[in-house]
């Protein structure tokens, strides 16, 4: 009875060395995993930050991404509430929620404010043109 507790105990310690070495090569595997997936999803989103005050956009007024590429799109209000939206793209961008989309069809495409946020004609202005190209 000793002994068989003994054999029980030297092979707990046998799995849990193994399981330990496993884990540990896991753990780098999938760190790696991780910084490939970091590289690979840095090749293929387009992140662009779009400020907006009363009532212009003052960042870049046109935006050109390739087609197939994942946009991901941040806007941050330096003054006055503003969003953005595009119904042919299903962008609907709020402050300070970044939104992503793929860009899958080229053309010109719009992207205004979607908040009325002031008076028609300066709210009118606030437009970003994107284009997606081949
Ligand atoms: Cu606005």
């Amino acid at each position: 009875m000793k002994k068989f507790g003994l054999m029980l105990l030297t092979g707990a310690l046998t799995i849990s060395l193994a399981a330990c070495g496993g884990t540990e090569e896991k753990a780098n595997t999938s760190a790696g995993n991780e910084e490939n997936a970091a590289a690979s999803a840095n090749q293929s989103v387009e992140e662009f930050t779009i400020t907006a005050t009363n009532w212009e956009f003052t960042s870049d007024r046109e935006l050109t991404i390739q087609k197939g590429k994942k946009v991901k799109l941040n806007l941050v209000n330096k003054e006055g509430l503003h969003t953005i939206g595009n119904d042919e793209l299903g962008l609907d961008l709020k402050a300070d929620a970044p939104s992503e989309f793929t860009a899958e069809k080229t053309g010109e495409y719009k992207l205004i404010c979607s908040t009325v946020c002031g008076a028609a004609e300066d709210h009118e202005e606030m437009v970003i043109k994107l284009n997606i190209v081949d």
